[in-house]
């Protein structure tokens, strides 16, 4: 029998496609993106496009697993999937000896320790709303665990986002071709968010004008009209320095300003402190590109930004963001359909979290509400923490063996004896080489689940396509298993899938007014009812060509209705102060530049950054997948090459106070004089058995604790041999 599915691509990326998954007698045979979907239309990336070899990759993890040899990598385990699995480091289980076990173990260390020794750690494996964060958050309030700040991507970017507009929204990707000048701010379209790119296409048949701002030469870089390399952290200078021009010309809308924003006669004094020329020492963009900058971006209507996460992986990455978001209050783009500026819609889904994930929920002996461990410093937890240190650590939707800074930290943690470790997986990845015990987790093809976006407005329920492979639970299962074990009687643990999505649409959110399951099941996704938005000010609606179904376009802001506590852009903004930050925005240099006075031991800055053909570390351990991503790279200038005498294709050392890496030289013009790159991988597949987290950094952002994988400071040196 064959049969066609409609599920929606749950990877942490902001297109949430819609995907079409063709099931011949129980076996999913093809994959592809829904046409229906307006914003998927029809194609999806080229990693999930490979899909069905990561369902049926050989390398699954389908059966619980006991550890029977000592943590970590264990001889030959080099290779994914073949030494990690290998039988002689592991024993196949049962669920119920394994859900035994964890459940012992756990009260063991509670009883010992308080149930604060114990550790969730997750992030962003499945985006689905029901296997993201729900059973499994449900689990660990009512047992009492430490509760994870879960800041490892985008917090400081959001803080930044929410200080201004007060809510996560941003122009719909599907008005971009109304646009007429587009800016991608350290936005890397062609690999993080490919189905933006179409729109942007056809923007640029009609005439529309791209401008790039990237340290880094993307490919969406390298086919921009204009590029501007900018040195790693300074984009708040930039920002600045633009609404200083903007300002200062009298190119500022000042009706709109007048009408809903507040503050703006302190950020006119504020940007007095940041012309151009100053801005260029810091940014390395000349004053007079600046200028014109400034100029055609408040002048060529439509204008917009497609702001993304680099800049805030930064130091000062919140108030970075928080001058970028600016820009478009003080010219007025938001009332424009195809103006505006685009970080992230995951503000309009308004699911009912608390319903989902029960907050409330504690240990019947607990008053205070459990301590808080910020992920990004899960090194420095697992090795320094006490009164309670961490003894139980539980992994799911997350690779921090991989993805987490200052990976040396992090190793020397997870290779605790007295740990006990437990990882939810689909694989066998560098944390699963640290865990105890080991459970097979589904994909997306075997289990259902509720989809929301953060690059579009479109709601889907993901239909189960294919039973379970070998053994493997959804996180919804195992954590409803668990919970079983433990003995909690709470009915939110018996709720059923269906359940919990009804649960989670009904919020108070008119935006979900008419959006119910079975509608969702019947029309796969849903964009969200905006019909309830206040009048638009500016612009008819178009009908999108080339769109299915044409809708009002969504402009929230068009006359005012910002969700800050004053209800306009705060320009000016109280709660910066109670931060302890400029009530504005400030630029400073981060400590960890060349600006910033490390600059001596360690003088180029390095980005951490994320392959275009993997997601974060998943995808890197399949070899069809492998084939389209070079890795083991250090890109380097050529002028920075030659002072250390090292030519293209040459092992070097890439170092810095907290580790060291052996990559290949890769001297092509992607990077500046002054910045070297390298891209994230499993670190098991990586020289030495690391990845490009050596170097990075546990300190977190001015705002939102986010990570700073772009403030890294490191030297390169030839290297003699290849240790
Ligand atoms: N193919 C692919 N897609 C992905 C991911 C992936 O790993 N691979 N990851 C997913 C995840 S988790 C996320 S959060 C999103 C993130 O997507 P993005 O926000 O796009 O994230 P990054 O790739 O970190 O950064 C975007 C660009 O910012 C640039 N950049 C770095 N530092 C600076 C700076 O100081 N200033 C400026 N102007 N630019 C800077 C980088 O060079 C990069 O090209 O993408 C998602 N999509
Ligand atoms: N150097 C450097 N480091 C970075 C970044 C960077 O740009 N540079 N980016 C950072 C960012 S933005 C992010 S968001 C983080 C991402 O950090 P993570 O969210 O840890 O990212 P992934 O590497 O994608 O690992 C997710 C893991 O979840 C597993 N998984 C997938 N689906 C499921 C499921 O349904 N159940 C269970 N139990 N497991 C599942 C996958 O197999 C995979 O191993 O990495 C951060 N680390
Ligand atoms: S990873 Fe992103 S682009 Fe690729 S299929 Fe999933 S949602 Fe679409
Ligand atoms: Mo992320």
């Amino acid at each position: 029998m064959k049969q066609v599915i409609h599920a929606a691509c749950p990877h942490d990326c902001p297109d949430a496609c819609g995907v079409l998954i063709t099931v011949e007698d129980g076996r999913a045979t093809k994959i592809q993106g829904d046409p229906g979907h307006p914003v998927t239309r029809g194609f999806l990336c080229a990693k999930v496009a490979k899909y069905l070899d990561r369902v049926y990759s050989p390398d699954r993890v389908l059966y619980p697993m006991r550890r029977i040899a000592p943590k970590g990598l264990t001889a030959g385990g080099a290779k994914a999937g073949e030494g990690a699995c290998a039988t002689q480091s592991w024993q196949r289980i049962t669920w119920d000896e394994a859900l035994d076990e964890i459940a012992a173990r756990f009260r063991a260390i509670i009883a010992e320790f308080g149930s604060e020794a114990i550790l969730p750690y997750s992030y962003g494996g499945t985006l689905g709303a029901l296997n993201g964060a729900s059973m499994d958050r449900r689990f660990f309030s009512r047992l009492g665990a430490s509760q994870l700040e879960r800041t490892i991507c985008s917090s400081a970017g959001e803080a930044g986002l929410e200080s201004v507009f007060g809510v996560k929204l941003g122009t719909e990707p599907e008005q971009f071709i109304h646009a007429r000048y587009i800016i991608a701010w350290a936005s890397n379209i062609h690999g993080n968010n490919v189905h933006l790119w179409p729109f942007i296409a056809e923007a640029r048949r009609r005439g529309a004008k791209l401008v790039v701002i990237d340290p880094y030469r993307t490919r969406t870089a390298a086919c921009a009209d204009w590029y501007l390399p900018i040195n790693p952290g300074t984009d708040g200078a930039l920002a600045l320095a633009m609404m200083h021009v903007i300002i200062s010309e009298g190119l500022h809308d000042a009706d709109y300003v007048a009408k809903y924003t507040l503050g703006f006669d302190h950020l006119v004094e504020k940007v007095k402190a940041y012309p151009p020329e100053r801005a260029a020492q810091w940014t390395g963009i000349a004053a007079e590109d600046i200028r014109k900058l400034a100029r055609e971006y408040a002048t060529v209507r439509p204008s917009v930004i497609r702001l993304n996460y680099g800049v805030q992986r930064s130091e000062g990455g919140g108030m970075a963001t928080r001058a970028i978001v600016m820009l478009p209050c003080i010219i007025g783009s938001l009332k424009e359909v195809g103006g505006g500026l685009h970080l992230s819609t995951s503000g309009a889904f308004g699911l009912n979290n608390d319903a989902l994930r029960r907050p409330d929920l504690k240990p019947e002996d607990r008053q205070r509400p459990p301590r808080v461990v910020n992920m990004v410093r899960l090194g420095e937890a697992l090795n320094t923490l006490s009164d309670p240190p961490v003894k139980a650590l539980f992994v799911y939707n997350s690779n921090p063996a991989a993805v987490c800074p200052n990976h040396n930290e992090v190793v020397r943690g997870l290779k605790r004896p007295d740990l006990f470790a437990v990882v939810h997986e689909q694989f066998f990845t560098d944390t699963t080489d640290y865990a105890d015990i080991v459970l097979p987790a589904t994909t997306f093809f075997e289990h259902k689940d509720l989809q929301t976006a953060y690059g579009h407005y479109y709601l889907q329920v993901s239909d189960q396509a294919i039973e379970p492979l070998g053994e493997c639970r959804a996180n919804v299962e195992a954590f409803r298993a668990l919970a079983g074990r433990m003995g909690f009687q709470d009915p939110c643990f018996a709720e059923t899938i269906d359940q919990m999505i009804d649960g989670a649409l009904a919020s108070s959110n008119p935006w979900l007014d008419g959006l119910n399951r079975e509608r969702l099941e019947r029309e796969g996704q849903v964009r969200l009812n905006f019909s309830s938005q206040l009048p638009v000010a500016g612009g008819q609606p178009e009908t999108t060509p080339g769109i299915h179904k044409a809708h009002e376009p969504f402009l929230p802001f068009a006359s005012g209705n910002f969700r800050t506590p004053s209800g306009k852009a705060e320009l000016y903004s109280e709660a910066m102060i109670a931060l302890g930050l400029d009530p504005v925005a400030e630029f400073t240099p981060p400590a960890e530049s060349r600006h910033g006075g490390q600059g001596k031991a360690f003088p180029l800055e390095l980005l951490a950054r994320k392959s275009d053909n993997f997601l974060n570390s998943t995808f890197s351990n399949l070899p069809s997948v492998q084939t389209m991503e070079e890795t083991n790279l250090l890109e380097m200038h050529s002028a920075d090459a030659r002072a250390r005498g090292i030519a293209d294709g040459e092992t070097v050392r890439v170092y810095n106070r907290r580790g060291e890496i052996f990559l290949k030289a890769r001297v092509d013009g992607a990077v500046q004089s002054g910045v070297v790159s390298a891209k994230l991988n499993w670190a098991k597949l990586g020289p030495g058995f690391r990845n490009i987290n050596v170097l990075t950094s546990e300190k977190l952002s001015d705002l939102g604790n986010s990570a700073t994988f772009y403030s890294v400071l490191v030297e390169v040196e030839p290297a003699k041999s290849f240790p």
